[in-house]
């Protein structure tokens, strides 16, 4: 015969410590503080603004929270089968139109008073900024390319590391297009730089804005927030927030052309470049024929990227190396194609995109 567990006591035990482990692991969670990606732990106005919206949603949220789950517990535990004959009944209210009108009301003025202060800062977020630097970007699969629109900008295009100076709002216009830039066959990605600002959904065929502003130096990580293929996962960016200065001379130091390398193991990679039709999906000003492409990110300066591929990989010779060998071994779905090269190639290519500074 089987022993008969003593109940209660050992039954109750589990659940609470159940209970204690997982109440605990939530606030263990929240312990790290500093994640690169941290929506609350904003570094800009925008993000400022948007966060001061959610604490408000977020209290009342809790309150009503609480207050829906006190009143449960009561009656669970005040209305529970106590298995004798004279235990409460609760007073019956079906059909009762006073509580019926109370409820519907009170979650209505909630719901109003909620989508005062959303809808103002829906507008006041989306009104065109003063003195904004003009970036457009595109999203690609499965990699950010960042054109510099405005006058200040000089048309520097890039990829992956979007620089911003700092205290100064940066206007950015979006959208999704495929691997050609008159090419309408996009997918939807999502913008999303967490200590900066909400998510923007870009989507082909719409151009959507949003603004973004970061108030310290520093690089702030973000990534692609919607499932855009293969790759989506290792669609990854940085903003790199800079003093004005700092990116006065970055813009400049980017209208540079590249200038021909000397070392002559970096100079067969150059002849390579068009030779292996590098040079057809990507453009490296000051390279002969090489300016128009705009399928693969722009290498005039690859060199000044710290990661590449989407900004999954550290930019150093042996991940080129493995890059150029084989994209799709290092990230699933990636659309630059095998070209099958040959190890010599690849050293002589490798050798030559060092020289890209
Ligand atoms: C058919 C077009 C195409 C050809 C040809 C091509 N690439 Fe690419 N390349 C791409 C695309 C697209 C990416 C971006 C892939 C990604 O990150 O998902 C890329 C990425 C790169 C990157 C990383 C750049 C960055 O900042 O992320 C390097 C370096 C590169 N290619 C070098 C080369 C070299 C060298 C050749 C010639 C041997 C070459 N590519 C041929 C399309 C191409
Ligand atoms: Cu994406």
């Amino acid at each position: 015969m089987r022993a008969r567990r003593p109940r209660g006591a050992a039954r109750g035990h589990g659940v609470w410590s159940w209970a204690a482990v997982g109440i605990g692991g939530l606030l263990l969670a929240g312990c790290q503080t500093d994640h690169p990606q941290n929506t609350l732990t904003p570094a800009g106005p925008v993000a400022d603004t948007q966060q001061n919206l959610w604490y408000v949603v977020f209290v009342i949220a809790v309150v009503v929270f609480i207050m829906v789950q006190g009143l449960i517990l009561y009656a669970v535990f005040r209305f529970r089968d106590r298995g004798d004959d004279d235990q409460a009944i609760p007073k019956q209210v079906a059909g009762n139109t006073r509580l019926e009108i109370m409820w519907t009301i009170i979650p209505a003025i909630i719901l109003a008073g909620i989508a005062v202060p959303t809808v103002k800062t829906i507008f006041d977020l989306a009104a065109l900024p003063e003195d904004p630097l003009e970036v457009r970007v595109i999203g690609k699969q499965y990699w950010w390319e960042f054109e510099y629109t405005g006058e200040e900008g000089q048309g520097v295009v890039t990829a992956s590391e979007l620089h911003i100076p700092v205290d100064r709002p940066v206007f950015l216009t979006m959208e999704s297009i495929g691997q050609q830039p008159t090419d309408p066959t996009g997918v939807i990605h999502s913008f999303w730089v967490p200590k900066l600002a909400g998510k923007q959904d870009v989507v082909p065929g719409h151009q959507r804005t949003m603004t973004i502003e970061a108030s310290e130096p520093g690089k702030y990580e973000g990534q692609c927030a919607e499932f855009c293929g293969l790759s989506h996962g290792n669609m990854r960016f940085a903003v790199v927030a800079e003093e004005g200065a700092d990116f006065e001379a970055w813009i400049q130091s980017q209208t540079e052309p590249a200038a021909s390398p000397t070392g002559e193991l970096a100079a067969q990679g150059e002849q390579l470049f068009t030779e292996r039709t590098c040079v057809i999906c990507h453009s490296i000003t000051g390279y002969e024929g090489g300016e128009e492409a705009r399928v693969g990110p722009d290498l005039t300066h690859f060199q000044q990227r710290e990661k590449f591929a989407g900004y999954i990989l550290e930019n150093n010779e042996a991940n080129l190396t493995a890059w150029l060998k084989d994209p799709q071994a290092v990230k699933p779905g990636a659309q630059m194609p095998n070209l099958q090269l040959s190890d010599a190639d690849v050293d002589a290519l490798v050798a030559y995109l060092r020289t890209l500074e």
